[in-house]
């Protein structure tokens, strides 16, 4: 029988512990706990031991802010010594931003954090809920002594926490990883599968974790599209922003043709707001030499984010900047892979 693994459950609210009320899904202080008492899969002797503690107040994941991502890292980090592992409940809705964010926050760790969640809540039928905890835990007590980093399980996937980005509000696949195949599945059989060459461990890991820097700072998305002014760009990328997320087409192309609007662009990068390219379709890679309409974007000093989903650009901007001063590390470090979000 191999050792029980001892993990920490951290329940920040979302749809799984959500109760019926007139306002609507709200999640309920204690609700959660007392749904998983009473499933018979949620106990016993196959899983690991596991303590639940709650994030007050419980949150429709709608309102997470980057303080709240914080907090997630900061429970990880003052209980790291205690557990195994630790599974973080959370809403679909803003999941995937949580996840790429504590991967960073939690750049060195060692051990696992795996998210879920459901799309249903566990008091109705045919939820997720349940399906989704315990594929969480039974990976947990296989592999909690082998795996480090942060990931999301969902719907029998195991995928990293960086590379997932929400694609269904209709279906139980609620999350895909475009760019990066999921790192397990659960199948029927007893043992649930990994790729180890996916989940190589980072090369910083500490025992001890650092402590959590971040300091609040001005971060965005702007998405490019047909039709945009430059009295927009400039207004999106006006002070105090720090640094954007561009959402670009295709390769990393924007509309170089528009000198109004690159002059928009060139202005704020001059000024040093760190502007980071991704593209509009979940898959691929940014390459900012294949067409003139991005050569132009890197020329005024727009940066790759290579093959980065959106939420990990911005959760890695917003850790970046809030942790460094200078300008041009930020950039250099948004280009390198600190927790396997990117492949170049
Ligand atoms: N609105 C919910 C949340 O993100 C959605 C969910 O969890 N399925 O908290």
């Amino acid at each position: 029988m191999p050792k029980r693994a001892n993990i920490l459950m951290i329940y920040t609210g979302g749809t799984i512990g959500m109760k019926k009320t007139p306002k609507g899904y709200m999640p309920e202080s204690g609700y959660l706990q007392s749904l998983m008492a009473n499933q018979r899969e949620l106990n016993g002797e196959h899983l690991p031991k596991y303590t639940v503690i709650e994030l007050k107040p419980l949150l429709d994941s709608s309102n997470m802010a980057p303080s709240d991502w914080v907090k997630i890292a900061q429970t990880v980090h003052d209980n790291y010594a205690d557990y195994d592992g630790f599974l973080v409940i959370h809403g679909t809705d803003t999941m995937a931003y949580s996840s790429s964010a504590a991967s960073f926050l939690l750049e060195q760790l060692d051990k696992p954090v795996i998210f879920t969640g459901s799309q249903i809540p566990m008091q109705e039928f045919r939820n997720d809920g349940v399906e989704n905890l315990l594929a969480t835990l039974l990976y947990l007590q296989q592999y909690c002594f082998y795996l480090s980093g942060v990931f999301l399980c969902f719907a029998g996937k195991l995928m990293r926490g960086n590379r997932v980005t929400k694609v269904s509000a209709k279906t139980y696949e609620g999350f895909a990883s475009p760019n990066l195949s999921p790192v397990g599945e659960a199948g029927i059989g007893c043992d649930l599968g990994l790729e180890w060459s996916l989940v190589s461990r980072v090369e910083n890991h500490s025992d001890e974790l650092p402590d959590i820097i971040a300091r609040p700072v001005q971060v965005g998305v702007f998405k490019l599209y047909p039709g945009m002014t430059p009295a927009f760009v400039r207004a999106v990328l006006a002070a105090p922003m720090q640094g954007m997320v561009l959402e670009c087409y295709g390769a990393g192309n924007g509309p170089d043709g528009n000198a109004e609007i690159m002059a928009e662009i060139k202005a704020a990068a001059d000024r040093g707001v760190v502007l980071v390219a991704v593209t509009q379709p979940q898959i691929g890679n940014i390459n900012l030499d294949l067409y003139a309409a991005g050569v132009a974007l890197r020329d005024v000093g727009v940066v790759s984010g290579f093959d980065m989903t959106t939420e990990a650009a911005l959760t890695k901007l917003y850790y970046l900047l809030s942790k460094y001063d200078d300008i041009e590390t930020v950039k250099h470090q948004i280009t390198v892979s600190l927790a396997g979000e990117l492949t170049r």
